[in-house]
């Protein structure tokens, strides 16, 4: 059977809201087909890294800590909570094994309520990435080249068709677009995925991707809620669902 491959990365600041992202998929998620998981690991300590693993373990997913070469991406742009992990994805084709030709990207600060099969699914076809749209940013896209009737998505849940990527050469054209235009970007990792893939990435509902400061006004039931912004949950914030987050690391036994 087909595995479903879920990649995310985090630092120690993030290994909690990480352990409740990961329960909250494995838990929620419905369907036969299992799940291999990778953590890209930014010197998580040794106590992180079973906090992580014993919040899951009743799931039985094989868990994988992976290192990175973190020194391509040392020297680039970071801007508050945005910090250098958030490169990270870029290194996702080159980490995985080359057999592997899908990976699903989830940012940490998230809970999944649906069954992620479903997000998985998704036949991207040429695509390079499957993603959700990031309304409210049309004001960037002179900055970044792309065109008026492009939309822009958020990066924090990317389905990503490895093979194209790879073909592609993808990380060697962002790292060259980031050092070429570093006064234009504003939004670490998503401007120059967005500049780069504005007619290569595959539209998907936004209730897979929840964005809690832009989607406030839709009637939608998310499947994957995302705490954007500093204003997380577990820093003090209440915004929309932020009891969603506490309600899944209690279950976890993370408080
Ligand atoms: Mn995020």
């Amino acid at each position: 059977m087909e595995t479903i491959h879920i990649v995310t990365a985090a630092n120690n600041k993030y290994a909690e809201p990480l352990a409740v992202m990961l329960y909250s998929l494995l838990k929620n998620k419905t369907s036969d087909m299992p799940v291999k998981i990778y953590i890209i690991d930014s010197r998580l300590t040794f106590q992180n890294k079973r906090k992580i693993t014993k919040a899951i373990q009743p799931y039985k997913s094989e868990v994988k800590f992976l290192k990175i070469d973190s020194s391509r991406y040392s020297q680039l742009k970071t801007s508050g909570h945005l910090t250098k992990e958030t490169y990270y994805r870029f290194s996702i084709p080159d980490i995985l094994d080359k057999t592997i030709q899908k990976a699903l990207y989830l940012d940490c600060d998230m809970v999944v309520k649906g069954d992620v099969t479903d997000l998985w699914n998704h036949d991207l076809g040429n695509n390079i990435v499957g993603a959700v749209e990031n309304p409210g940013l049309t004001h960037r896209f002179k900055d970044l080249s792309i065109p008026e009737t492009s939309k822009y998505f958020n990066a924090g849940v990317l389905l990503i068709n490895l093979k194209k990527w790879r073909e592609k050469n993808m990380t060697k054209h962002l790292l060259h677009y980031i050092k070429k235009n570093h006064s234009k970007i504003k939004l670490c990792s998503q401007d120059p995925l967005n500049a780069l893939l504005h007619n290569k990435w595959l539209k998907i509902d936004p209730a897979w991707n929840y964005q809690v400061f832009r989607y406030s006004d839709l009637k939608i039931e998310p499947s994957i809620i995302h705490f954007t912004t500093y204003k997380k949950p577990w820093e003090g914030y209440k915004p929309n669902f932020f009891e969603e987050y506490f309600k899944y690391a209690e279950e976890a036994g993370l408080n």
